[in-house]
C-alpha cells in the first residue's frame, strides 16, 4: 500500500513539471501505458492472498483514475498555455489593404460583334439567332446551292451521323426567320459557323454576321449606302474608301466582294453580297414580282483582325491571359 501512495505522489508531482504534449505522453506511457507502473501493479494482483486482493484491487484502481484526472487537467493547462502564445506572438493587421480580385473583360470577338449590333440596330435590324446544327436544306436547298456544289462536298461541311450538318454559314437563320415574319424584313443573323479549314487565318468555327433587307423596291444603291455606312462608322473613318467588285454566289444574283482601303495603300477584301437570288425569296414564300431584297455576310473574327491588328487568327481562341488582357477596358465605350 505504501509503495501504491509512492507511486501515486511521485506521478501527480510530475505531472505539474511537463509543459509540452509530447512530455505528456510519454508520461502516460510510463504509468498507465501497457508495460507502466501503475498497470503492472494490477498484474501483481493474482499472486495476493483472496483476502487483500480486493482491497489492493480497488486500491490501484483509485490511483489510476486519481492519475488520469490529473493527466487530463495537465493536458488542459497545457492546451490553453499553446493557444494564448499563439494569440500574443501572431498578429493579422487589419489595417492592409485587401488582394486585387481579377476583373475579366469581353473577348475582341464579343467587342467586334456588340459594335456591329450597334450599328446594325441603329439602322433598324432585327437581331435573330437560330440552331448551330441545319438540315440540309436549310443551309443548303433553300439557299439555292445545288447538289453537286463544292461546299457540299465532306471536305469542306461537317456532317452528323444522322446526315445533318454543323451550319457552314448564318443564312440558315433568315430562312427560318422568313418562316415566321412576313415582309418588310430586316434582319441580321450573328452566329457561330464551322467549316472543314484550319491555318493562321482560317479555323474550324468561325463567326459569322449576315444581314437581310426585303421590302418592295430594294435596289443595289441601298445595298450600297447600308454597307458603306456601316463599314465607315466600324472603322471609325469617314472617308474610308470602299469598293464593290462583281462576284458570284448561288444565294444572291447579281453578286459583289466589298474590298476597303487599308491605311498602307493596298485594297483589303472584307465582305460579300448582292441582291437575293428570286429562288431563295422564292423558298421563303416571298413573291419575286413584288418583292425584292439584299443580303451581305462578314466573318467577325476578320473584323477584330483588321480593327485591333491581330495577326493569326488562332490567338483568339487559345484563351492566353496576356492577349486576352490587352482589350480590358475597351468594352466601356462600344462604339
Ligand atoms: C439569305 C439570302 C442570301 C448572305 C451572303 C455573302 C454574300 C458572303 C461570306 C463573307 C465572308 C461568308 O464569312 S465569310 O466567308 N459571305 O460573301 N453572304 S451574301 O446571303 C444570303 C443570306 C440569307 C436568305
Amino acid at each position: 500500500m505504501d509503495r501504491l501512495s509512492t507511486i501515486l505522489s511521485e506521478s501527480l508531482e510530475t505531472l505539474k513539471t511537463l509543459l509540452t504534449m509530447h512530455d505528456l505522453d510519454q508520461c502516460r506511457a510510463k504509468y498507465i501505458g501497457k508495460s507502466g507502473l501503475i498497470t503492472a501493479l494490477m498484474q501483481e494482483l493474482k499472486n495476493l492472498p483472496i483476502d487483500e486482493k480486493k482491497e489492493f484491487g480497488a486500491k490501484v484502481n483509485q490511483i489510476k483514475a486519481q492519475f488520469e484526472q490529473a493527466w487530463f487537467n495537465q493536458k488542459e493547462l497545457i492546451l490553453a498555455k499553446e493557444l494564448e502564445n499563439k494569440l500574443n506572438n501572431e498578429s493579422i493587421d487589419v489595417t492592409l489593404s485587401g488582394r486585387n480580385s481579377a476583373l475579366g473583360s469581353l473577348h475582341p470577338i464579343s467587342i467586334t460583334l456588340s459594335k456591329m449590333l450597334n450599328i446594325f440596330s441603329g439602322l433598324g435590324f432585327d437581331i435573330a439567332d437560330g440552331p448551330e446544327i441545319e438540315t440540309d436544306y436549310y443551309n443548303f436547298k433553300a439557299l439555292n446551292i445545288p447538289d453537286h456544289h463544292p461546299a457540299r462536298a465532306m471536305q469542306d461541311t461537317f456532317y452528323t451521323e444522322t446526315s445533318n450538318v454543323l451550319r457552314t454559314h448564318t443564312s440558315p437563320i433568315q430562312i427560318r426567320y422568313a418562316q415566321k415574319h412576313k415582309p418588310p424584313i430586316k434582319v441580321i443573323a450573328p452566329g457561330r459557323v464551322y467549316r472543314v479549314d484550319m491555318d493562321a487565318t482560317h479555323s474550324p468555327m468561325f463567326h459569322q454576321l449576315e444581314g437581310l433587307w426585303i421590302d418592295k423596291g430594294i435596289n443595289f444603291a441601298n445595298l450600297k449606302g447600308v454597307i458603306i455606312h456601316f463599314l465607315r462608322l466600324f472603322f471609325a473613318n469617314d472617308d474610308l474608301q470602299v469598293r464593290f467588285r462583281a462576284s458570284f454566289f448561288p444565294f444572291t444574283e447579281p453578286s459583289a466582294e466589298v474590298d476597303i482601303l487599308s491605311k498602307n495603300g493596298k485594297w483589303l477584301e472584307i465582305l460579300g453580297c448582292g441582291m437575293v437570288h428570286p429562288n431563295v425569296l422564292r423558298n421563303m414564300g416571298i413573291d419575286s414580282e413584288e418583292y425584292s431584297g439584299f443580303a451581305f455576310g462578314m466573318g467577325i473574327d476578320r473584323f477584330a483582325m483588321l480593327k485591333y491588328n491581330i495577326n493569326d487568327l488562332r490567338l483568339m481562341f487559345e484563351n492566353d491571359l496576356d492577349f486576352l488582357r490587352q482589350f480590358q477596358g475597351m468594352s466601356g465605350a462600344l462604339l
